[in-house]
């Protein structure tokens, strides 16, 4: 397929050592040739070079920026096309004008966010699903998010859904044959033959989603959120975490008014963190939407972490709070323990499991590994694996796999009711369907539009 040339800048904009503009398609050699000098011919230089040289303009003949520019012919490149990148100096006007400049030129455009990438997908080089772990390579904000985004880019997961289809594929082959040619003896197509089949494909389906769900978490953080009365020391346990202050910190209760939002990684398990106001019956108008907010963060968290003061009797707004916990998942956090007791333990421990109740003296950083342990056992069930790192992390790929998951179910309970073979064929075809969408080989335009959308602007 043919497309046109399409420019942008493809780092991020702002002050820098460099910048550089990506040009892709049938003009990008050609069309920067024309504001490029240098001692050599652009379009004569040998594909993966770079040369060094001067981008002009070429009405006034004015030398615009001193640059390196790399050549890519494709099919050898980022989007398979021909490439062209212009390494500029860093700085917003700079690389500006040289953008304007590649602009001017016949049949290059600006891109749209993630077009390139889209290029990539189109062209056949990737498949969409590695094309969405490069969204998530960008945006990954742990080194072990970064790692699975990696090994899906590079198409690990891609070859597993492949080689599912392949199963399911001949399975369909099999079914098509006996209904169109029933006299021919093809394996026999008895519904037996159909479980065992289906039953192959759907431990491994069973197997990656199984990844599902730690997945999700490494790539987008357990939504975490610090609730309790005020004064307890929430913020300063946020702070703790980040290893900033970030939270403002004081000894008067309410401090905090607004949800305070910080992503960390607590030995490798990435957490959003809000930090909430104290919640209270108050009269203050401010504090009280500030405690509207944290019921809010509350609802929406996977996480809740508790925090009660063991210098303090349990308090009945307490006991409240307690109330919306039902069905939740909640590790109670005993802080100040660095003063005399108060609270009254033996409630907490009728209401909460030993393991999810953890002591900690958040002034003193104390008990910082009790609280890493009971998040570990309860969203990972016990230690990371630090080795395997083929995990089903996008929400789109966790969907369709459990459509195919139901499709094939559907067809063993269809055979084992000795249901015609004809019925399941369409259970079993939408199956390969489903799997198909996840790497992109049945979907439409407007799905492919709206994921490379959420890509930004040069990449
Ligand atoms: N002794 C002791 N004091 C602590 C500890 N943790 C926090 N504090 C103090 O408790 C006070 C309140 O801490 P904050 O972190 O502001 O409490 P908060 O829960 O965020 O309070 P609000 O924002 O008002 O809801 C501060 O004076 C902290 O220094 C602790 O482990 N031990
Ligand atoms: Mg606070």
């Amino acid at each position: 397929m043919s497309y046109d040339t399409i420019a942008a800048i493809s780092t991020a904009v702002g002050e820098g050592g460099i910048a550089i503009i990506r040009v892709s398609g049938p003009q990008a050699i050609e069309g920067t040739a024309r504001i490029f000098r240098s001692r050599q011919e652009l379009g004569s230089a040998a594909t993966h070079t770079v040369l060094y040289g001067h981008i002009v303009n070429p009405r006034t003949n004015e030398q615009v920026e001193e640059v390196l520019v790399t050549v890519m012919r494709g099919p050898r490149s980022f989007t398979a096309e021909d490439v062209v990148e212009i390494n500029a100096h860093g700085g917003v006007i700079a690389i500006k004008k040289v953008l304007d400049l590649v602009l001017e030129q016949e049949e290059i455009r600006l891109a749209e966010p993630g077009e390139f990438t889209k290029r990539a997908f189109l062209n056949g080089r990737i498949d969409l699903m590695q094309a969405e772990a490069v969204i998530d390579l960008i945006r990954s904000k742990s080194e072990r998010a970064f790692s699975v985004a990696r090994k899906q880019a590079e198409g690990t997961l891609s070859r597993r859904i492949k080689s599912l289809r392949q199963t399911v594929i001949e399975l369909l082959a099999h079914i098509e044959v006996n209904i169109d040619y029933p006299e021919h003896d093809v394996a026999e197509m008895t519904g037996s033959y159909i479980s065992t089949q289906c039953g192959i494909a759907l431990e491994e389906i069973q197997r990656l989603l199984k990844t599902a769900n730690e997945g999700k978490i490494l790539r987008e953080g357990i939504m975490t959120a610090i609730v309790g009365r005020p004064n307890v020391g929430k913020s300063s346990l946020l702070n703790v975490l980040a290893q900033e202050n970030k939270a403002i910190v004081t000894d008067i209760p309410g401090t905090t008014r607004d949800v305070i939002e910080e992503f960390i990684t607590l030995n490798g398990i990435p957490l959003r963190l809000l930090d909430t106001a104290g919640i209270r019956e108050t009269s203050d108008v401010v504090e009280r939407i500030g405690v509207e907010r944290s019921r809010s963060a509350l609802e929406e968290a996977n996480l809740i972490l508790f925090v009660l003061n063991y210098n303090e009797p349990l308090h009945e707004d307490d006991r409240k709070l307690m109330e919306a916990f039902q069905g939740r998942q909640v590790i109670v956090i005993i802080n100040k323990t660095d003063l005399p007791k108060q609270l009254d333990m033996v409630e907490i421990e009728q209401k909460f499991s030993s393991d999810s109740i953890v002591r900690m003296s958040v002034l003193e950083e104390e008990g910082m590994e009790g609280l890493e342990r009971a998040i570990s056992a309860m969203f990972f069930q016990g230690q990371l694996d630090a080795n395997d790192l083929t995990y089903v992390s996008n929400v789109r790929h966790i969907s369709l796999l459990k459509k195919a998951q139901q499709s094939l179910l559907d067809a063993v309970e269809a055979s084992e009711a000795g249901i015609p073979i004809d019925v399941m064929q369409i259970d079993v075809r939408s199956a390969w369907e489903y799997l198909g969408e996840i790497i992109g080989d049945s979907v439409g335009d407007s799905l492919i539009d709206q994921i490379f959308s959420q890509f930004c602007l040069g990449k």
